[in-house]
């Protein structure tokens, strides 16, 4: 039996999963949710199987695993090696650890700023904060940093790691709500690339991005 993703578009941590499962060509049954409309995350048969009821939650030979970057890592030690051993690497201990310090980067540090910066505004419209808009500037201003250290091409070394693609996901999201990172260079650079390069970025990404800027559209009227 194929494992089975449980996702919605929507979701930028999700996206991060399609696409670790389009670049290793694995065979997931995709089981798509709305988690907006029909709030299918909150139905009893998925908090059962889920009791954070969270997108994305992979279900595998009886095995439940929620959080984007553990399913990743999951991905790849089951079914990545040896040919995507590079995304997360099993013996390679500093490239794994340096993948480990930007998956926990993307998570504690960029991604709460996007949130903490953008949430109040969407949902509660409240004014920008500018605090907070300066964490999200500091944030992106340590990823240009860490491209710059790392030669541009990947957030670590010479190859694509799940380090690129959580944080591909997280940056592109900021492109719905117009946030422009142009001014960041190096980053900027390696976002374009990636999005050009990798064949199935649109794929994963483009109707998640459209109804997200649609929803962004329906809360201003
Ligand atoms: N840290 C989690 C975040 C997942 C997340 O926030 N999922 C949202 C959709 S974007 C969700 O399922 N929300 C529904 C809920 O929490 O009830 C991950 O990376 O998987």
């Amino acid at each position: 039996m194929n494992p089975e993703l449980m996702y919605s578009p929507m979701s930028s941590s999700c996206r991060a999963v399609l696409m670790c499962i389009k670049e290793m060509n694995l065979r997931v049954d995709l089981k798509k949710m709305d988690i907006q409309r029909k709030m299918e995350h909150m139905m009893a048969w998925f908090v059962k199987l889920n009791p954070q009821h969270m997108v994305p939650t992979l279900q595998d030979n009886g095995f439940v695993l929620w959080e984007s970057r553990a399913i990743m890592q999951y991905l790849v030690a089951v079914y990545g090696r040896p040919a995507f051993d590079h995304l997360y690497p099993a013996a390679d201990h500093q490239r794994r650890a340096t993948i480990d310090r930007l998956l926990q980067f993307d998570l504690g540090t960029l991604n709460r700023a996007i949130l903490d910066y953008f949430d109040p505004v969407i949902h509660r419209g409240s004014a920008p904060d500018e605090a907070k808009a300066n964490v999200l500037k500091q944030s992106l201003d340590y990823l240009d940093r860490f491209l710059e250290e790392s030669g541009g091409e990947f957030v670590v070394g010479h190859r694509l790691s799940l380090a690129d693609l959580a944080l591909l996901a997280t940056v592109s999201r900021l492109e719905a709500f117009n946030y422009r990172t142009e001014s960041y260079q190096r980053l900027h650079t390696w976002k374009t690339r990636l999005q050009q390069t990798l064949p199935y970025y649109q794929e994963c990404n483009a109707e998640g991005m459209a109804m997200f800027k649609e929803m962004l559209e329906q809360k201003k009227h």
